[in-house]
């Protein structure tokens, strides 16, 4: 098979699989390389030490898989129902984390994916796949091969889909034909900007973390420094998507999984801060929230909620 045979069918079996959105883009240093080490330099991580640890595997694809050469990325948007969308305004817990672990949907699809890759249409092709974990630059290698572009509050965006997606991404040493970037549609819009709450976005395209309640609810491994204003949320923070014009016109995710469950549809602040750690971990099974630790979600509860 051609590299254009693998690529189209590779597009093909993403599409069938559920994912909205795929692209491919050559396994090079990312241009935006020496943005992340600017941005590390800049002490905006916060205490993500693990994002130093391993900074040089990030930008050099090839030390993930010697001799790739393309880097096959995919996204599932997670855009909420439009009978859920009321609760973006109020809920403790981001809608990131509504349903069952992204690691665990997008990691089943794409090791299909990459399973059919190297077995089937490329079967001497060595591939590897991540889903946020891995030491690769998601966001900048979705926007080369064509996903999106990264708004102001670093998120990928799509011009249709818009930005509740999870992204995910397959490196290969098969030969693909790449895509093309698209154009940034953000233009002179700066509702994200002005929507985020603590100034954790400090110019265009830049947050840093120390300020942004995601970090602090999620990543924030000891006491908080100062009395951070956590603006009701418990865990992630969604303002400044729920502002972005193109969510507001985004048809919502397909995935059945990633819909509320019906302990988030119940919680409330006041049961949020009884819970117990077994009650704690109850709670977060099997979603995105398992990474938090209980002490954190009590430090995060005695902040209060909107709910
Ligand atoms: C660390 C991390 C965080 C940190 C830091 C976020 C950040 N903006 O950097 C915290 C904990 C705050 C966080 C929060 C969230 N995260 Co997060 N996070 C990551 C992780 C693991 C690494 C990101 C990273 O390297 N950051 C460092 C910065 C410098 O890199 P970057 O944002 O990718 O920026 C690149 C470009 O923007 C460019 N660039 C940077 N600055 C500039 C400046 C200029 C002028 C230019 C031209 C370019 C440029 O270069 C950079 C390097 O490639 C990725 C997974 C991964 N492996 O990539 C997920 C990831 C970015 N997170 C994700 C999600 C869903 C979230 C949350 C929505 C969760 C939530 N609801 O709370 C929030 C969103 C907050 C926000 N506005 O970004 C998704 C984003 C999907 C998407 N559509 O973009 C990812 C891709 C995980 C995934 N696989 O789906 N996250
Ligand atoms: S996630 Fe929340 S705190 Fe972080 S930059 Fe966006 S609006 Fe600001
Ligand atoms: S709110 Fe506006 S500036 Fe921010 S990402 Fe969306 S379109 Fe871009």
């Amino acid at each position: 098979m051609n590299k254009h045979e693998i690529t189209q069918k590779l597009k093909q079996k993403a599409s069938e699989l559920g994912f909205e959105l795929s692209g491919a883009t050559p396994a090079a240093h990312s241009p935006d390389y020496p943005f992340f080490l600017d941005w590390l330099q800049k002490g905006y991580k916060g205490g993500m030490n693990y994002l130093d640890r391993r900074k040089a595997e990030r930008g050099n694809p090839q030390s993930l898989l010697p001799g790739a050469k393309s880097i096959f990325c995919v996204a599932l948007s997670y855009n909420p129902n439009p009978e859920h969308y009321p609760l973006l305004e109020k809920h403790p817990i981001s809608c990131y984390a509504w349903g069952k672990d992204y690691h665990e949907v997008l990691g089943a699809k794409l090791k299909t994916l990459s399973d059919y890759l190297s077995m089937e249409l490329a079967p001497v092709s060595n591939a590897k796949w991540y889903v946020d974990t891995g030491p690769v630059l998601e966001r900048s290698y979705a926007a080369a091969a064509g996903l999106g572009w990264l708004g102001k509050n670093t998120l990928l965006l799509n011009k249709k889909l818009g930005s509740f997606l999870f992204l995910g991404e397959i490196l290969t040493d098969a030969e693909l034909v790449p895509d093309e970037p698209v154009e940034n549609l953000c233009k002179t819009c700066t509702a994200c900007l002005d929507a985020c709450p603590v100034g954790a976005l400090e110019e265009a395209g830049v947050l840093n973390a120390n300020k942004c309640i995601s970090y602090l609810t999620l990543e924030h491994r000891s006491d908080f420094v100062g009395n951070p204003d956590l603006h009701g949320y418990l865990a992630g923070c969604d303002l400044c998507q729920t502002v972005c014009p193109y969510n507001e016109k985004a048809p919502a995710g397909r995935e059945e999984p990633f819909r509320p469950r019906p302990e988030i549809l119940e919680l409330t602040g006041e049961k949020a801060s009884r819970f117990n750690e077994s009650d704690f971990k109850n709670f977060t099974k099997n979603s995105a929230l398992e990474r938090i630790k209980y002490p954190m979600w009590k430090r995060n509860t005695n902040k209060g909620t909107a709910i």
